[in-house]
């Protein structure tokens, strides 16, 4: 049994975040600590510790991430210039919070990825 993180307490509305979306299966809300002008987190609903721990049953509030993401991204005004999406796992990812979550970062040149 996986341990819930303060995500869950986010999605059921326990704690205050800046939830930008919310439906059945995903809630967005802005990082607490932005690492851009834009990020933004998208997670399921469902607790899924890491991405090892993604099962087929959880294919579609996965694809809803990316439809999510798509649609905050052009409310951000972003989509055109363009944005990352990254998603952490475990330590050598740097993953910190163990209930996933896509990172939507933007509003500005990011650079490489790995440099
Ligand atoms: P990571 O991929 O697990 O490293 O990212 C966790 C992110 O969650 C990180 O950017 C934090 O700033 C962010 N976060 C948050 O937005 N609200 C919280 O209450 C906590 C972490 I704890």
């Amino acid at each position: 049994m996986a341990h819930e993180t303060i995500f869950s307490k986010i999605i059921r509305k326990e704690i205050p975040a800046d939830i930008l979306y919310q439906d059945d299966l995903v809630t967005a809300f802005r990082d607490i600590q932005p690492k851009a002008k834009t990020h933004i987190l998208i997670v399921p609903n469902v607790l899924i510790p890491t991405v090892n721990d993604v099962e087929p049953e959880h294919e579609l509030a996965l694809g809803r991430m990316f439809t999510v993401a798509r649609k905050l991204a052009s409310e951000a005004g972003i989509a055109e210039d363009g944005y990352r999406l990254i998603m952490n796992c475990n330590r050598h990812g740097g993953q910190e919070v163990y209930h996933i979550h896509m990172h939507l970062v933007g509003g500005q040149s990011l650079g490489p990825l790995l440099s």
